[in-house]
């Protein structure tokens, strides 16, 4: 028995975070030991205890909510754990953590500031003008506008102690510090439902700041709040002015205090970006770059008073979760010359940009720098993602010398870049995503299957920008219904509840007043009227399988973490949504992109073909399922009449279903996988008849030569409803299937993430106008972590976990973790003839059984090995 031992001390899942986003955190640790009782001691600076919970027996080590004196904005706090073990041992851990500012009486001191700005131009166009292709012809140096730069001085009597500035923009901004820039984000304050509520970073700067004069900077451009955004890329969603605000909060050596903000202090002048958009791309004329102005004594003489508004609105958010960050960097892979510049490949498609050191550029030289995912059969370049305000084109315009070039305003979705107009450089590709923690891993004895699952890692990586994406280059639009059915693969890979509990609050604040839940979220102003005026898809504003995001994603995250308060925070938006869902009617997206029904038809029609044959099918199936949530989610949170009567309206959602649309032998009346997938697993079938209309799904499987036909609804239940209803090794030969539509046929074409169109390239490698970093059909990664490395969730968080691996996959080896809450969860199998060795980690306060050839094997904390014989 190791010696008790805390570790690995978190506050709302971050390690000594610098300043969290609520003033009820919660505290989690892990242990090496079987915890009996605990005592958590928070301390404010001066070292007084604000919360002591006695040793309280029988306490957990995950999300202890914080319920001591009110916690203060801005303000740093140390805690500390001690945990006693079941043989009288005792472990004590300590860290720390700040506050953000928590209350609207926070801000005193700071104004919005609008630079002086024409505003951006104001570019409309509806689904139907993208469809057609509609786009004027005018280059975007002549409609797009320059970032703004704002400065303000601050004098300072001495250096402080401790310094926050709080900051954010309506745009997207960097901020500076006496010509330093501030933190390592990028593309703050991120995207957000802006009209209802905008993200406020927090920066330690006290390094920064001396005695005398100091300057802030910031530099502002369009971002999701008035560049072109979405599919339609109409501009100026939100506004069509871009500000700032900022304070900053001082601690002073004699004890004081001093806060200080932006204000008719500021000035600004346009800044060395012609344009900046996070779809467009941007152009920096390095010539123009005003030197020093960011720092002190630069003459601002020249810059323009700055617009000052009033009143701090109440949409100002603290910022949860993790910031966008430059997480990665990939060399290019080859290069090649061709007509058109020089076509780098970076090996891996991205969401990001391309870094140039550019050597022995002339003054006024303009390097431009495109993107695009793939190349055509011929390996000449190729555009796959098209449309208005999509070019993805950065252009430099350079100040004569060696220098270093990397966009700042802008990130696009690519693996190849085709540079031109560079004397020399070396490009370098930087992935910007949302910095969540990676956790999970997988890897088999087949390069194949561990490729496919390092592509859904790179799609989730690729679409994990801010918020939930479709896609990181067409659209960038956080539709719910994609990441509605990714949200449990995404899971496993990384720390997502931060990320997607601050999404979730984006689709609360969008949420209708008659309950209904958007498409997409964050939704604009424009979203909403254009929604409003349109028929057909780009009328929808609800949508089964899209709007039930409300309702599946919290349900996930509890289920895989046991997160009881992303539960409490969405259950009265899960409550309007389903009394609302309970007699919509309208138009869907039904099992979209459903692979049979695209055949043979130009794209556009194609689309629509899958929306008319499952529309009607799937808004009962998903009503009663989110019911059956409700039901299961008001349980978990003791709301015990209000379960009991959501599980009442389920069934009979059920029973009009089966009235309604199953016949006797238990046929739906549309011969498609996927509405038989999703009628088995919501339970949509009586018993009686479930074996026959699981025999009827195999039918179809077979009938389309054992490939799948599903879409995206559907896509994550196909291989489990086969396995659950016996048919395993169908289930199994769908996971291997490399003929197209399949998922292994993408990683034979050389995918290096998952694509939105199983055909997206042919097999002679010829592309189509597509997405290749769609994740939505990677959700099958959830079932590489479940089913063939067997880690299975019994209980919420893991309090129980079932190893159940699949030794008939096909594979030799398998290696897969997961981070359950009390610590990583590790399973390694082998597979030599007959006989299946299986070495389990299991952490503390996880109860684990090994299921393995008919047998139920209790799991101990810490690391087993056990061999089973296998029968035939
Ligand atoms: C497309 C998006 C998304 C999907 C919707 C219905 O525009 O790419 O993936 O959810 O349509």
């Amino acid at each position: 028995m190791s010696a008790p031992e805390c570790r690995d001390l978190r506050v709302e899942y971050a390690r000594a975070p610098l300043a969290v986003a609520t003033d009820a955190p919660r505290f989690t640790w892990t242990v090496a030991h079987t915890q009996v009782a605990a005592r958590i001691v928070v301390s404010d600076a001066a070292g007084n205890a604000v919360w002591d919970t006695g040793r309280l027996a029988g306490a957990g080590t995950s999300l202890i909510p914080y319920a001591g004196e009110p916690l203060a904005s801005n303000a740093d706090y140390g805690w500390t754990v001690e945990s006693w073990s079941a043989d009288g041992g005792r472990a004590t851990a300590a860290s720390i953590f700040g506050t953000a500012l928590l209350r609207a009486s926070d801000w005193t001191a700071a104004r919005w500031v609008e630079p002086t700005q024409q505003p951006t131009a104001l570019e409309r166009w509806s689904l139907l003008d993208w469809i057609r292709g509609a786009a004027g012809d005018t280059p975007p140096e002549d409609r797009l506008r320059p970032v703004q730069l704002l400065r303000q001085t601050v004098r300072l009597d001495a250096a402080p102690l401790r310094a926050r500035l709080f900051a954010t923009a309506e745009g997207v901004y960097t901020a500076s510090v006496n010509g330093a820039e501030v933190g390592d984000e990028v593309l703050a304050p991120g995207f957000d439902s802006y009209a209802h509520r905008i993200s406020v970073q927090c920066y330690d700067v006290t390094d920064q700041l001396v005695a005398g004069e100091n300057v802030v900077g910031i530099a502002l451009a369009d971002g999701w709040w008035a560049g072109r955004i979405g599919i339609t890329g109409s501009s100026a969603q939100f506004g069509d002015r871009t500000a700032a605000l900022w304070q900053l909060h001082l601690d002073l050596a004699d004890g004081t205090s001093r806060v200080i903000g932006s204000g008719d202090a500021a000035r600004s002048a346009p800044g060395p970006w012609r344009y900046a958009d996070l779809f467009v791309g941007e152009c920096f004329d390095a010539r123009a770059v005003p030197r020093g102005w960011d720092a002190v004594g630069f003459d601002d003489a020249g810059w323009t008073p700055v617009a000052v508004r009033d009143g701090i609105p109440d949409r100002l958010v603290p910022f949860a979760g993790e910031p966008m960050r430059r997480v990665a960097e990939l060399p290019a892979v080859t290069s090649r010359e061709t007509a058109g510049g020089t076509v780098v490949d970076f090996g891996q498609v991205i969401a990001g940009r391309v870094r140039l050191r550019l050597t022995g550029a002339a003054a006024g030289d303009r390097v431009t720098i495109e993107h695009t995912e793939t190349l055509d059969a011929q390996g000449e370049w190729f555009d796959n993602i098209r449309g208005i305000n999509k070019e993805q084109t950065d252009v430099y315009v350079a100040a004569g010398g060696d220098e270093v070039y990397e966009p700042a305003f802008t990130f696009h979705g690519f693996r190849y870049a085709r540079v031109s107009g560079a004397a020399g450089f070396e490009a370098t590709a930087i992935v910007i995503a949302s910095d969540l923690e990676q956790t999970g891993t997988f890897t088999t004895s087949d390069a194949r299957l561990n490729r496919l699952h390092e592509n859904v890692v790179w799609s989730q990586r690729g679409n994990f920008v801010s918020i939930p994406t479709d896609c990181p280059q067409r659209e960038k639009v956080g539709w719910t219904g994609d990441a509605q059915v990714f949200a449990p693969a995404a899971t496993n890979n990384a720390q997502v509840v931060p990320f997607l509990s601050r999404w979730l609050a984006n689709l609360r604040a969008d949420q209708l007043p008659d309950g209904a839940v958007p498409i997409t979220s964050p939704r604009s102003p424009f979203d909403v009227e254009a929604a409003a005026s349109a028929t057909g898809l780009g009328g929808i504003e609800w949508a089964a399988g899209w709007s039930d995001a409300i309702v599946f994603v919290p349900w996930t995250l509890y289920e895989r973490t046991g997160d009881v308060r992303v539960l409490e925070e969405n259950v009265d938006a899960i409550l309007r949504w389903v009394d609302f869902q309970a007699g919509a009617t309208g138009d869907q997206f039904g099992d979209w992109l459903t692979p049979s029904t695209l055949e043979g038809l130009p794209p556009h029609e194609g689309m629509a073909v899958a929306p008319r044959l499952t529309g009607e099918l799937v808004v009962p199936m998903f009503r009663a399922q989110s019911l059956t949530l409700a039901a299961r989610i008001t349980a978990v949170l003791g709301r015990d009449d209000e379960a009991a009567d959501l599980a009442r309206r389920a069934a009979a959602a059920r029973a009009a279903f089966a009235d309604e649309h199953l016949d006797e032998a238990g046929d739906l009346p549309v011969q498609l996988q996927g509405v038989y997938v999703l009628a088995l697993a919501f339970d949509m079938v009586p018993d009686a008849v479930r074996a026959r209309t699981a025999a009827r799904l195999v039918e179809l499987v077979r009938a389309r030569g054992d490939r799948l036909d599903t879409g995206f609804l559907s896509v994550p239940y196909l291989l489990d409803v086969l396995w659950e209803s016996g048919h395993r090794d169908l289930a199994r030969t769908l996971l291997w299937q490399s003929e197209m539509p399949s998922w292994l046929y993408e990683v034979d074409a050389g995918a290096t993430t998952i694509w939105e169109s199983w055909d997206a390239v042919a097999s002679d490698g010829t592309p189509r106008p597509v997405s290749l970093n769609h994740y939505a059909f990677g959700c099958v990664d959830d079932w590489l972590y479940r089913r063939v490395a067997g880690i299975q969730a019994a209980a919420p968080g893991y309090r129980a976990a079932r190893i159940e691996p699949d030794f008939d996959a096909g594979l030799t080896h398998v290696s897969a973790s997961v981070a359950t809450p009390a610590g990583r969860l590790a399973v390694e199998w082998t597979r030599e003839g007959d006989t299946a060795t299986i070495s389990c980690t299991v952490p503390h306060g996880v109860t684990a059984t090994l299921e393995a050839a008919g047998r139920s094997i209790p799991l101990p904390a810490g690391q087993s090995t056990v061999a089973v014989a296998l029968a035939d």
